[in-house]
């Protein structure tokens, strides 16, 4: 495209602050800035955040701060691309690795965004969301979505970690973001009632006139996950992927994020197309290397890493490696803007 907008600078200096006094600003210095030619100019980075040298920095956290003070103990997975302390890993998306300590528990709140938890190590937490209290094991999924009261505890004997994923930086964007506190909550007398409704992919609880509640499956456990990624691939002799969906209605389990499970067995190379969502993913167990817009990523165990939108990416297993990516193209879709192209 040949350039032949103007500049700032080629305005006069009178005229630049009489607009800049009345609020104003020319578009055309900024047009192209505001809409590149082709493909969005992410300021995003690729970020990677191996868990051996977050967990010590964590763990410090649990002694430096109590539960009381912190409300949520967590320490946020920090864009490189926006500057220290980015309150987001991309985007769209925020990462946290939250802490909770034998004994210890996060208060109730509710709040506009919503929440993925993906358990990383220990056993014995839980969440509770609207009464019901979902146990928490390593490589499980548990949602929180916006609007409904959640509280965290932990009934084991070592510290449990999570890595919260919200869709705050877009709430924030929207100028939509807030949180109410509340009393804990009262736990019903039964836990998770999904697991049992929900037991066998293609059958949901028989309904007459009853609807099914619009966030009918909160927890995703993942020994169900690992098994279902394992007759996958002994069913294709390749790869798979799994998406997570609401079970009454097919859709992704969240407004704006999108989750996938992905089975690499050892040896096993990936080369997705590019895509216009910025992406995160966990390392549920395994190992490798991913690279991404030419940066290589050795990732291992319980290690989190993250793309710009429309980065190019392989991905290979060393190891068999259980990968968890999370992704806003729900949003995108919804937005009618979602896009794929070829490597
Ligand atoms: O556990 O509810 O990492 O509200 C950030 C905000 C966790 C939570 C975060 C939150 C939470």
């Amino acid at each position: 495209m040949t350039e032949i907008l103007g500049t700032l600078d080629e305005l006069p200096e009178d005229y630049r602050q009489a607009l800049a006094t009345q609020s104003l600003a020319p578009l055309w210095p900024n047009l192209r800035e505001l809409l590149p030619a082709g493909a969005p100019k992410p300021v995003t980075q690729v970020g990677h955040w191996p868990y051996a040298t977050l967990l010590p920095l964590l763990l410090r956290a649990g002694e430096l701060t109590p539960v009381e003070k912190a409300e949520r103990r967590v320490l946020v997975l920090s864009d490189p691309g926006r500057g220290d302390g980015a309150m987001q890993a991309t985007s769209t998306l925020y990462l946290g690795m939250q802490l909770l300590l034998p004994n210890e528990v996060a208060p109730s709140h509710v709040h506009t965004p919503s929440a993925v938890r993906l358990v990383v190590e220990g056993e014995g937490g839980y969440t509770v969301v609207r009464g019901e209290k979902l146990p928490m094991e390593p490589g499980d999924i548990v949602l929180t979505p916006g609007g409904l009261w959640h509280d965290h505890g932990h009934e084991g004997d070592d510290p449990v970690v999570w890595l919260d994923i919200l869709d705050l930086p877009l709430f924030v964007y929207l100028e939509g973001s807030y949180a109410n506190p509340g009393p804990l909550q009262d736990q019903l007398p039964r836990v998770d009632t999904s697991q049992a409704e929900y037991a066998a992919a293609g059958l949901v609880p028989s309904r007459t006139c009853q609807q099914a509640p619009v966030y009918p499956q909160l927890r995703f456990p993942w020994s169900r996950t690992e098994s279902a990624l394992r007759a996958l691939a002994a069913t294709t002799g390749t790869s798979a992927e799994l998406d997570y969906v609401n079970p009454e209605t097919g859709l992704d389990v969240l407004p704006t994020l999108g989750l996938t499970a992905m089975y690499l067995p050892a040896g096993t190379t990936l080369a997705p197309p590019l895509r216009s969502t910025s992406a995160a993913f966990h390392v549920v167990g395994g190992a490798g290397a991913s690279v991404i817009n030419g940066r290589e990523v050795n990732w291992t165990d319980k290690d989190t890493f993250s793309a710009p939108v429309f980065a190019s990416m392989t991905h290979t297993a060393v190891t068999d490696t259980f990968l968890i990516r999370v992704e806003d193209r729900p949003l995108q879709q919804k937005l009618g803007f979602y896009e794929e192209r070829p490597q």
